[in-house]
């Protein structure tokens, strides 16, 4: 098939980026991703779902910087609206969220991982996590921030943010950007694993507990989101700011 999200029902409910090669996040998988969610939503079978990547070694590349290089403002727009979409979905999802990261997740990549309950990954230091952004010369946006936040609290959040700070495995476990660390082999199985501990709580009481933990970062973004919008066309819109972006899909081509 050419699906990019698949979901699939073993022991839990699955979702599976695959986006090859590095499950960037282009517009097409950020729209099937929100559709899926929302499917899964409104199943009252589905009371959770685990969040992985298809491929090994990578969870996400995150956004895909094409889409934000030499596209028409209403591409920018059209795009900006469904990074927000998604994350309106998973940050405010009634089903307990579990990301199994099974490898890097910069960017993008570890904003989905945060808006999940709760986040396993692959001890291995060559895979890393952390809001790089600066590091291309963009910018996080507030709620981006905010989730960091929410996840790790202020004084790292600022730290990491103006760095661009990657967080190598181990490291992401230390400041709590992650939970908890297993063998590759077993990421999966941990999810599992954790899952069943999280349904085997009520899902009104917990439910409601999410909402008040989340209701007040995800109500800034609804009141602010045709701002954001157009905060995000007119700084991607920049000269300086297309040509950094240049400069840095350059460097990683060239990397190899
Ligand atoms: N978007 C588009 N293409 C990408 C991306 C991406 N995010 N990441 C990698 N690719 C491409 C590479 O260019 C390469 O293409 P090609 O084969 O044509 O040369 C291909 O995917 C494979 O990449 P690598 O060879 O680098 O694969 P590795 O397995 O060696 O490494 C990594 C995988 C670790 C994911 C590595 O590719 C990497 O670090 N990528 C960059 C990730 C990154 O910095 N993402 C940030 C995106 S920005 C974002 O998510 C939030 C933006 C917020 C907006 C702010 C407001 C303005």
């Amino acid at each position: 098939s050419n699906e990019k999200v698949l979901v699939e029902l073993d022991e839990s409910t699955v979702m599976k980026m695959k986006n090859p090669p590095v499950n960037s996040l282009s517009l097409d998988v950020l729209t099937e991703f929100s559709i899926s969610l929302e499917k899964l939503e409104i199943d009252r079978g589905c009371r959770g779902v685990i969040l992985t990547s298809a491929f090994p070694k990578i969870f996400s590349a995150g956004l895909d910087i094409t889409e934000m290089c030499g596209k028409s403002a209403e591409h920018y727009a059209a795009f900006w609206r469904a990074v927000q979409e998604m994350w309106l979905k998973l940050y405010g999802s009634n089903m307990v969220t579990i990301a199994a990261i099974n490898g890097s997740s910069p960017a993008g990549g570890c904003l989905m991982a945060m808006c999940c309950d709760y986040r396993i990954m692959a001890d291995n230091p060559k895979f890393a996590i952390g809001l790089n952004e600066t590091q291309l010369g963009i910018v996080a946006p507030f709620w981006f921030k905010e989730t960091m936040v929410n996840t790790v609290g202020n004084r790292v959040t600022e730290q990491s943010l103006q760095l661009g700070q990657m967080y190598p495995a181990p490291d992401a476990l230390k400041i709590g950007l992650v939970d908890k660390l297993v063998t590759e082999e077993k990421v999966q199985s941990t999810a599992v694993a954790a899952m069943s501990q999280w349904l085997a709580v009520p899902d009104h009481a917990r439910q409601i507990t999410k909402s008040i933990m989340r209701k007040p970062t995800i109500d800034n973004l609804v009141k602010h989101r045709e701002a954001d919008i157009n905060n995000f066309v007119s700084f991607i819109t920049k000269d300086s700011i297309q040509k950094s972006l240049q400069v840095y899909m350059d460097r990683l081509k060239q990397k190899k």
